[in-house]
């Protein structure tokens, strides 16, 4: 009987079809009752053979075992796929099955955009920016920035010293100096990088901070250059608003020194930003940002500068510092701690 038999291997046929798609063994469980258990379409068949004539019984018969045993082995195949590609997750933990994982996009710390943002401006402005190493030694840190033997920033407590004697940079100066050695004038350049004191971490220390210092020298560079530098400076990264004030100040490297402060940025220089107080200025309507002046001559002689013939400025400024003004962040310790939550804001 043609048809029984077409029947059967019609089954067969679309029962195959459909195991190749089955991904969990509770599918292939289910295919096997529908096919092969004992209402399954396989003995319904076979219960079927009893009213075939007896010359067509075995060769049906026949086709119905060939159809049974193929099904049987195509079944048994796909579990033990299935069951290998659980175990190849339970031994290696990747299931090649699963859709990709989506990544979050990272972004650049609110340091490197501090500093950035400031290496642009005096770009802008005409500077090229310098590096050099974090190891220096004491000449390059110290001595040629006519910082005299006892000053207290040479002291242990304060520097980080190697055994031989070098250092780690406690300021990006050493920068300026390997330039000049290496180049006449006129030079114009920012150095902006890591530098190293030995501070215990409080609001506004860590121990290994950022600073951009800049440097121009060439013949007749004055103080209202400077001024002018810096003015401009403060105005492209804090905006048009804010006031500026020159103070006079002290450094071994400088002569003479100044230093620059902008209006407040939270209570706009009027000392009142929450009940008559300002946290961030301390009610004195004023933020120091840099320290800056004349480059001593003294300076200029450890590099072998004809300082008849040369004047020049410089300035410097910590990045963090920055940070916390720009940011509005009361702790600069929190740049450091890398929690996601925090620096995803910026
Ligand atoms: C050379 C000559 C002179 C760089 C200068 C300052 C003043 C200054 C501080 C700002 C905050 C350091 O990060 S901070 O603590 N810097 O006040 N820096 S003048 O003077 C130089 C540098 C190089 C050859």
């Amino acid at each position: 009987m043609p048809n029984l038999k077409e029947t059967l291997e019609g089954a067969r046929d679309e029962a195959l079809e459909a195991l190749a798609e089955l991904t969990s063994e509770d599918e292939v469980e289910a295919l096997r009752i529908r096919m092969l258990g004992r209402k399954g379409i396989v003995p319904a068949a076979m219960k079927e053979m009893g009213s075939l004539s007896a010359e067509e019984r075995p060769e049906v018969g026949k086709v119905a075992n060939i159809v049974k045993n193929q099904l049987q082995d195509a079944l048994q195949a796909k579990l033990h796929e299935l069951q290998a590609a659980s175990r190849t997750v339970a031994v290696t933990g990747l299931d090649v099955t699963l859709p990709g994982r989506r990544r979050r996009i990272g972004l650049k710390h609110p340091i490197s955009r501090v500093m950035d943002e400031c290496v642009e401006i005096f770009r802008r402005q005409g500077f090229i920016a310098a590096d050099g190493p974090d190891i220096e030694n004491e000449y390059r840190n110290f001595d040629a920035l006519n910082t005299p033997a006892d000053h207290p920033a040479r002291d242990l407590q304060d520097t980080f010293y190697f055994p031989d004697g070098r250092l780690l940079r406690t300021h990006t100066s050493p920068v300026q100096i390997r330039v000049m050695e290496s180049q006449s004038p006129p030079v114009r350049i920012v150095a902006p990088g890591r530098c190293y004191r030995r501070d215990t971490p409080d609001p506004s220390h860590v121990p290994n901070f950022h600073q951009i210092e800049g440097l121009y020298v060439a013949e007749n560079v004055s103080l209202a250059e400077l001024k002018g530098t810096l003015y401009n400076f403060a105005h492209e990264m804090f905006g048009k608003d804010v006031k500026t004030r020159f103070r006079p100040h002290f450094f071994p490297f400088t002569e003479p020194s100044i230093e620059f402060d902008i209006s407040c940025v939270k209570c706009g220089g009027t000392g009142d930003a929450e009940n008559g107080r300002c946290p961030l200025c301390k009610s004195s309507g004023w933020l120091e940002v840099a320290g800056a002046g004349m480059v001593d001559p003294a300076v200029f002689e450890a590099v072998g500068y004809d300082t008849e013939k040369y004047t020049g400025f410089a300035f410097g400024m910590g990045i963090e510092r920055l940070a916390a003004l720009h940011y509005a962040i009361t702790d600069i310790r929190l740049l450091y701690e890398n929690n996601v939550r925090f620096l995803e804001q910026f």
